[in-house]
């Protein structure tokens, strides 16, 4: 699905603002297409949770309705007019007046209505979407849904990170031609000092296609007809890691002279490849360093804001990151393309965090078998098989995404988790064949109990030596980390990435003894998994956890909130930050 853009042939009108708001209690028997009745607005894009100051909005489980009217354009007689939502988390409705005109599941990837039909061009209608937050264990991610001694109903989630829901990202209008484009896909080569560009234009009607290559100054630097076919770029300006060279594909829908649909998408030409135990871009071996970060700030949540994306970006530059993971679902479409101006790299992950059912935020509790009828079973599979379609479907263009994360930390250690996942790998790698595919790593699964392994193409580690295990005994931990890295190492000999290593620390704690949350032990436990990741040479890269201090749910081992952030949560850097840097932006990706 084409993200809506403003080109010679389509329009679009932004909704964001305050939007009317109540929770299904507010709304009571009444309809809610009705006008809403609880006085409320709410910011989109934001996380309703922690706008108001009321608990029960904020933990509040099901469904809650944004309310706002809108006028469609006069001048979009003819066109087809259609309603998007960038996210609904986790599941969205959309109505147009009372008619129901889209319904979807998965709360980090856009879907959108057409509503031509409904509305002519210059009436104005009622909008009202439904946004539920209720995870089962049929959902991607999955979560439970209890009822607790008061009757009040409670949602578990299983994943480490505050359950933020509604409407996070941006609400469009927008037209686009009756014969219009409605996908690309822009796949890349090199062959000596050309880029090969291979493309394909999905189009409705039957009208002639053709595109045209545009480098950054404007000038055409190639050209096709057809629905797809090649193009060679003379003396290709590679995409690269800091290097964010673009080009736009043009394609157009003609009919003689006259333009019927355009659709300019941005993409870079680079190439990717994992070969023996190297991950190389362009050729080259590429050293990741970086973070899993989180869509998350004060008082918007998981609301995508293009300050915080701008001041995330700068840090992480200052810091030496040349990567990150968008840990643990696909993050707002902006900030890939951000990545991809930037020349920032990206591993792109599913929102399929909490397969596990034995642990909880990387601490052991209840002994449930993950892959059951009751548990994770054949509904939550199909569901994270669509999930997966929807984010290649929208990130398959993007230059800075080097690798599909189809899940984090799932119990791939356990019976059935072979037959769960070997299919959804085979998929990922029909729909893409172009990108190395991973499955992210918990400690549960080790190279002697992961059933998994052999079917991906990095092995993504996630650990904790010197955290949850060996707490407080760096010398052990050392020990501990150098042996399981070297049994990857020789068991599978593929590139390995540590995706997670960290501690929890508490901003402004100081001890000379460098105690477990203070700064000084943060500082200690990643210069030790330094220290080893330099001596194995599979390594291909590093990745803390976190980029910043991240709400979650209350918790006994939770300070409001994770505080493995290598940044507080408002973006001020702790003494690890200064150390990371020194380490990465000398090792860059020189190492
Ligand atoms: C993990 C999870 C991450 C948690 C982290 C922690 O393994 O992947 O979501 O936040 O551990 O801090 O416990």
């Amino acid at each position: 699905m084409l993200k809506p853009k403003m080109t010679p042939t389509r329009e679009l009108v932004n909704l964001d603002g305050l939007w009317a708001f109540a929770t299904d209690a507010m709304v009571g028997d009444a309809p809610w297409t009705a006008p809403l009745p609880s006085g409320l607005e709410a910011a989109v894009p934001a996380s309703y949770n922690d706008l108001f100051i009321d608990p029960e909005i904020r933990d509040h489980v099901g469904w809650v309705w944004y309310q706002r009217t809108v006028r469609v354009p006069r001048g979009w007689d003819g066109e087809r007019v259609f309603v998007r939502l960038d996210s609904a988390t986790h599941h969205g409705r959309v109505y147009v007046d009372e008619a129901l005109v889209a319904e979807h599941s998965g709360g980090y990837t856009p879907f959108e209505a057409d509503i031509t039909e409904l509305v002519p061009a210059g009436a104005e209608f009622r909008l009202t979407i439904g946004v539920s937050n209720e995870l089962t264990n049929e959902t991607i991610p999955p979560g439970e849904l209890t009822v607790d001694d008061l009757g009040v109903r409670r949602q578990r989630v299983r994943a480490d990170f505050y359950n933020y829901s509604g409407i996070a990202r941006s609400v469009w209008l927008h037209s686009v031609p009756v014969d219009r484009i409605e996908d690309i896909t822009v796949t890349t080569t090199v062959e000596g000092s050309a880029g090969v560009v291979t493309y394909q234009v999905d189009a409705t009607g039957t009208r002639d296609v053709r595109v045209r290559i545009v480098d950054e100054s404007g000038a055409q630097v190639g050209e096709a007809t057809g629905a797809s076919g090649q193009v060679p770029i003379p003396d290709v300006v590679l995409w690269q890691p800091g290097e964010g060279s673009l080009y736009d594909l043009v394609a157009e829908i003609v009919d003689g002279d006259a333009v019927i649909d355009q659709y300019p998408l941005p993409f870079g030409v680079r190439t990717i490849e994992v070969r023996g135990s190297e991950f190389l871009i362009n050729g080259r071996p590429f050293y990741f360093t970086g973070f899993g970060k989180h869509e998350d700030s004060l008082v918007r949540g998981k609301g995508h804001d293009d300050a915080y994306l701008v001041h995330d970006f700068q840090l992480m530059g200052w810091i030496g990151a040349n990567s990150f993971r968008t840990s643990h679902y696909p993050y707002a479409e902006e900030v890939l393309e951000y990545a991809d101006r930037q020349g920032i790299v990206v591993i792109n992950e599913t929102a399929a965090v909490g397969l596990h059912y034995s642990i909880a935020a990387g601490i052991t509790g209840e002994n449930r078998r993950t892959f059951a009828p009751d548990a994770i079973n054949g509904k939550t599979q199909a569901a994270h098989a669509e999930a997966i379609r929807e984010l290649i479907d929208r990130d398959k263009n993007h230059p800075s995404v080097v690798m599909w994360a189809i899940a984090n930390e799932p119990a791939t250690h356990e019976d059935g988790a072979r037959e769960y996942f070997e299919p959804l790998i085979r998929l990922t790698k029909e729909l893409d064949p172009t990108r190395p595919v991973t499955s992210v790593n918990m400690f549960m699964s080790t190279p002697e109990t992961d059933q998994v392994a052999d079917l991906l193409d990095v092995m993504c580690l996630n650990r904790y030596y010197g955290w949850y295990e060996n707490t407080a005994n760096l010398a052990v931990a050392e020990i501990r980390l150098e042996a399981e890295l070297r049994g990857w190492a020789e068991k599978y000999g593929r590139p390995i990435l540590m995706t997670e290593y960290g501690a929890d620390t508490l901003a402004g704690l100081h001890s000379i003894f460098a105690p477990p949350w203070s700064e000084e032990y943060q500082v200690q436990l990643l210069e030790m998994y330094h220290r080893v990741f330099d001596r194995v040479p599979e390594f291909v890269g590093e990745h803390v956890w976190n980029f910043a201090d991240f709400q979650t749910s209350a918790a006994i081992f939770r300070v409001d909130g994770n505080k493995k952030g290598v940044f507080t949560r408002d973006r001020r850097p702790k003494s690890a930050a200064h150390v990371l840097r020194q380490r990465w932006t000398q090792v860059g990706n020189d190492k």
